[in-house]
């Protein structure tokens, strides 16, 4: 029988000689193990068992959050506001499939559970929310703000993007109405020429300028002196811009990408502005969509500056099905030989991107999700061997925000056989994506206080550190994981999740949960 729900729901502490807590902090001596793998004289794989150390602080206090959204008055930036308002206060709506209730369904945070472990009595697996793992902010908490190039507030925006109930909009927008986009830098160049029309509540000046960077740090300040805050996470969840070109001298180091900006040079994109100038206002800075914004100065100037952030694209409908269902296939030893994908969708982020300039960052973002997945099975791919792989968008205003997502999975199967997968997903996107953006501010908040330093460098008088500034264990969320300079991208779900989940276990002093359950098997 299931273990009753009270027994999920209640709070835990970790019983173990190396986790403590006090009012301020947990703290735990972790041993994390490894494999190192060598060659040998015979040039035969050797490998090590390697365990390193560590002291992990968390910081217990949670603090009151702010998250501000470039984009606010969008498709997503309305329903995610929506979305907490209705979760806050409770709120019934009626539906013509009768009465909904608010929640967060596609919240891993506020959706899903973690096995906390197998009772010691019972023998039953004991699963917990996620939210519960670590002193993590509530959604509901958040105080919300943001900046947008329309000056719609936001029940009118709501309205415009055409997601919601109607029944559900009524009793949410008398707060929405009070709601006004900030005015945001506009730099036509970098969206499709068809959102020029929404371009109403625009900062003076259409290139880059360190004005820019001052003025969106000081809406940030205000912001959190507004609402008493203790922190800010800003996310980009406006329009998909073109690429960047990287350009040597420009936008290659931080001090490039900086004199760029003062200079007013016509490569730099909003996006990167912005991801500027919350570096400098140590604001965690997410990148929602799939340009190139951290170029590869705006990466040094967040490691020199200690800041985080994190990108890129949500990762919400057809990605998400990708990344689970070719992790599946490629682990079960078939041979995933193409992948033709297609979507269609009618909302203004389609409309932006029937433009080419815009649609080729959102192909790239799409099309190497299975890279790290394809790499690593040598059995079944020789060396530079890969499945073919097309992305197609197209504008079909009919649709909506209920974006369409055909895909057609070819495979080898034993002895020369085919399996053919065809999947039709709908998709509502800001339905989808709204769970990620509260995932992402909920998980980039609480790694702001996790710390580490090598156990035994106490003597020493070395510090804690953060973890590095690009925090590549908001990947589960993100299409194209940003990861620190020189590391791997993992696209494949399971492991996203499972980085993300022992991470946190770890930071309580618990093992990874390692699905080996020998206390089933071994009599
Ligand atoms: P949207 O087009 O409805 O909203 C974007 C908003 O950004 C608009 O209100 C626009 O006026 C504003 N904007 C444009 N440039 C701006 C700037 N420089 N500063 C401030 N505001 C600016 O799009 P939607 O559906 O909300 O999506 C937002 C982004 O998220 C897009 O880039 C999209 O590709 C990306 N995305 C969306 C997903 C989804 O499922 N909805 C999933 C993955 C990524
Ligand atoms: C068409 O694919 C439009 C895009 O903005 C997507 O809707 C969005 O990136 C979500 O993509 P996916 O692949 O995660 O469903």
């Amino acid at each position: 029988h299931a273990p009753s729900a009270a027994l999920h729901n209640l709070q835990f502490t970790v019983n173990s000689p190396h986790v403590s807590y006090s009012e301020k902090e947990i703290n735990t001596t972790y041993t994390y193990r490894t494999t190192d793998v060598s060659n040998d004289a015979a040039g035969n794989l050797v490998a090590t068992p390697k365990q390193t150390v560590y002291d992990l602080k968390v910081d217990r206090k949670v603090p009151k959050t702010g998250m501000m959204l470039v984009g606010w008055g969008g498709n997503n930036g309305t329903t995610v506001t929506a979305g907490i308002m209705a979760n806050r206060n409770s709120l019934v709506w009626d539906t013509r499939e009768g009465k909904r209730a608010a929640n967060y369904y596609g919240s891993v945070v506020m959706g899903s559970t973690i096995k906390l472990g197998t009772h010691a009595k019972t023998g039953e697996e004991v699963n917990i929310p996620y939210h519960n793992m670590l002193p993590m902010v509530h959604p509901n908490d958040l105080a919300i703000g943001g900046w947008d190039i329309s000056g719609m507030n936001l029940a009118d925006a709501m309205d415009r993007a055409a997601v919601l109930e109607p029944s559900l909009k009524n009793l949410v927008r008398k707060q929405m109405a009070q709601m006004k986009p900030l005015p945001s830098i506009y730099y036509p160049d970098f969206i499709a020429a068809n959102q020029e029309g929404r371009a109403d509540n625009v900062i003076q000046g259409t290139n880059a300028s360190f004005d820019h960077v001052e003025q969106i740090r000081k809406d940030i300040r205000d912001f959190k002196a507004a609402n008493g805050l203790d922190k800010v996470i800003v996310q980009w969840t406006a329009n998909t811009e073109r690429y960047a070109d990287i350009i040597p001298g420009v936008n290659d180091t931080a001090d490039n990408l900086t004199k760029s900006i003062k200079e007013g040079h016509t490569e730099i994109a909003p996006s990167t502005v912005f991801a500027v100038a919350c570096i400098l206002e140590n604001a965690p800075f997410i990148n929602g969509s799939p340009q190139n914004t951290f170029v590869p100065g705006a990466i040094e100037l967040a490691e020199k500056h200690g800041a985080f952030i994190g990108g890129d694209d949500f990762k919400s409908g057809q990605t998400k099905m990708k990344s689970a269902l070719v992790d599946f296939l490629i682990n079960a030893g078939i041979k995933l030989t193409s992948i033709s994908s297609y979507n269609h969708l009618g909302n203004n982020d389609g409309m932006n991107l029937s433009s080419q300039k815009q649609f080729r960052s959102k192909e790239i973002s799409k099309s190497n999700v299975v890279d790290d997945m394809v790499a690593a099975n040598t059995v079944l791919y020789k060396k530079g061997e890969h499945p073919d792989h097309c992305v197609v968008i197209k504008y079909m205003p009919a649709v909506g925000d209920n974006k369409r997502a055909l895909d057609e999975y070819y495979a080898e199967i034993f002895l020369g056989g085919h399996q053919t997968i065809s999947l039709f997903n709908v998709c509502e996107d800001s339905l989808l994506a709204s769970p990620l953006i509260i995932d992402l501010v909920i998980v980039a908040e609480m790694m702001t206080r996790i710390q580490w330093r090598l156990h035994g460098e106490e003597g020493s008088g070395k510090d804690y550190a953060g973890f590095h500034s690009v925090l590549s264990v908001l990947s589960y969320m993100l299409k194209a994981p940003l990861t620190p300079p020189g590391t791997p991208v993992v696209n494949a779900l399971a492991k996203q999740r499972s980085a993300l989940t022992n991470i946190f276990r770890a930071c309580v002093g618990l093992q990874p949960e390692s699905d080996m359950t020998l206390e089933h098997k071994l009599f």
